[in-house]
């Protein structure tokens, strides 16, 4: 069985703790303490691995624990370090925290580590703790916990052509012409159940190309009809997408409804695998149906369409190629990303209208204050009286009511200003009357 997702708790080693010792020998009676530091506990690592298939490893055995650090020992002795615990995943695991689902790593080349949870620190021995003042310490310190935590490990194969197509298209078939991987293939619905990966050899240019048969989509896959499509994930990370069509249209279907579902199941799913760039494959094309229906294909579809026969190899060589050129060729020799189709459009014209709509009544209100801003005085003024006119009663209601801060400001302002008057006033007439007293 082929595993792609699994969850696994996961805990890194506990420090070892410090020891405490003194040095005991013939004719040393008071050697000093001599406790070791505690071991570091194990890391938890997951190494990249080419080698692996899949993640099956941890569905069976989802808890995994480093070993701790060994506690010191006398005579100096620090306790060994716990070994890392090293967790082998094929090339495109993603790592994901679980509940919170925040990726946190992503293992790609072979050979890449990530130690994801560090294991703790070990404590120090007595020896540490020695001094001039305390020649024979007690004192150690505990080791360090380990990290622990429950995640998501989701793989996410890694291709440069994923296969797209209708169940009993012919990817495996054409899997198992152009690489030397062996899918399955039989001529029934859902024969491939997992990714294949295999890769084209290209010996004339020292080049390869890999390439990812997944199992097939049908009409309401992403209402989980058929087997869902939980295993688009695997293409992705895809520069290419090769829609394998049946060209002799079986069950009923026509080869242009079978490439409409198609892209709408894509859409459906993701908005990456629906910008892709994609290159349609036409296959069957020994059966006696399929020149027909290719010429009326081709009359709808103004994509580039490559007519092959798994059954008779016939257009093979030109469909690798085309492969060839298409994902490792000059940026002129690749296919453009496709042009979003009149749903989207519609859809996202829609979308803009509705937020232009939202973000009308904010744009006219930023408009009227700059308008305000840049209006000539005269405007400005104009404003202004109004806003004048309407303090004043404020400022009278205010006076009737004081507010706490006017009745502060008032009651400090208006008895310093009358007496002030009066101060100025009182001098004058007692001179007056002085002067009139001493004429008389
Ligand atoms: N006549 C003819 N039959 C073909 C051709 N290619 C594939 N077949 C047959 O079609 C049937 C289905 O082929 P598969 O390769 O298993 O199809 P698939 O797309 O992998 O199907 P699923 O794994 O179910 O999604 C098999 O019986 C093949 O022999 C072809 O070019 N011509
Ligand atoms: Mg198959």
């Amino acid at each position: 069985m082929f595993i792609d997702e699994a969850k696994v708790i996961l805990k890194s080693g506990d420090g070892g703790h410090g020891c405490v010792s003194f040095r005991r020998e013939k004719f040393i009676p008071k050697g000093g303490p001599d406790g070791g530091n505690g071991g570091k506990g194990g890391d938890v690592v997951f190494l990249c691995d080419r080698n692996q298939g899949d993640l099956q490893a941890y569905r069976w055995q989802p808890h995994r624990r480093a070993p701790n650090g060994t506690p010191g020992m006398g005579r100096q002795c620090a306790g060994p370090d716990g070994v890392d615990l090293v967790l082998p995943v094929p090339p495109g695991t993603q790592i994901l925290e679980e509940g919170t689902n925040r990726l946190v790593a992503e293992l790609t080349e072979h050979g890449e580590r990530v130690i994801l949870l560090a294991g703790g620190k070990g404590g120090q021995g007595n020896m540490n703790f020695k001094s001039s003042v305390n020649q024979a310490p007690r004192r150690t310190t505990p080791g360090y916990p380990g990290e622990e935590g429950s995640f998501r490990i989701v793989l996410k194969t890694i291709a440069d052509i994923g296969l797209v197509g209708y169940p009993n298209a012919g990817k495996s078939s054409l899997t198992n012409l152009l690489t030397a991987a062996r899918p399955k293939m039989a001529p029934y619905p859902f024969t491939t159940l997992h990714v294949n990966v295999g890769v084209i050899e290209y010996p004339h240019v020292f080049g390869r190309i890999v390439m990812a048969d997944i199992p097939g989509l049908i009409e309401g896959a992403h209402d989980n009809r058929g087997l869902g499509h939980q295993f688009l994930r695997h293409i992705e990370r895809c520069a290419l997408l090769v829609f394998i069509i049946d060209m002799a249209g079986s069950e009923n279907r026509k080869p242009w409804d079978d490439h409409r579902i198609l892209e709408k199941e894509l859409r459906l799913y993701s908005k990456i695998l629906a910008a892709k760039p994609r290159l349609i494959v036409a296959n069957k094309m020994d059966l006696p149906a399929s020149a027909e229906m290719l010429k009326e294909f081709k009359s709808r579809i103004k994509d580039l369409v490559i007519p092959i026969s798994c059954y008779s190899h016939e257009g093979l060589e030109d469909l690798r190629m085309q492969l060839w050129k298409a994902v490792k060729g000059s940026p002129a020799e690749r296919p453009q990303p496709p042009v979003l189709i009149e749903e989207d459009t519609a859809s996202s014209h829609l979308a803009k209208k509705l937020s232009k709509a939202k973000k009308a009544p904010v744009k006219a209100k930023k408009s009227s204050t700059k308008k305000a801003k840049s209006a000539p005085k005269t405007a400005v003024k104009a404003k202004k009286k109004p806003a004048a006119a309407k303090k004043k009663p404020i400022a009278v209601s205010k006076k009737a009511k004081p507010s706490v801060k006017a009745r502060v400001s008032g009651k400090k302002k208006a008895p310093k200003a009358k007496p002030s008057v009066k101060k100025k006033a009182t001098p004058v007439k007692k001179v007056a009357a002085r002067a009139k007293s001493k004429k008389k």
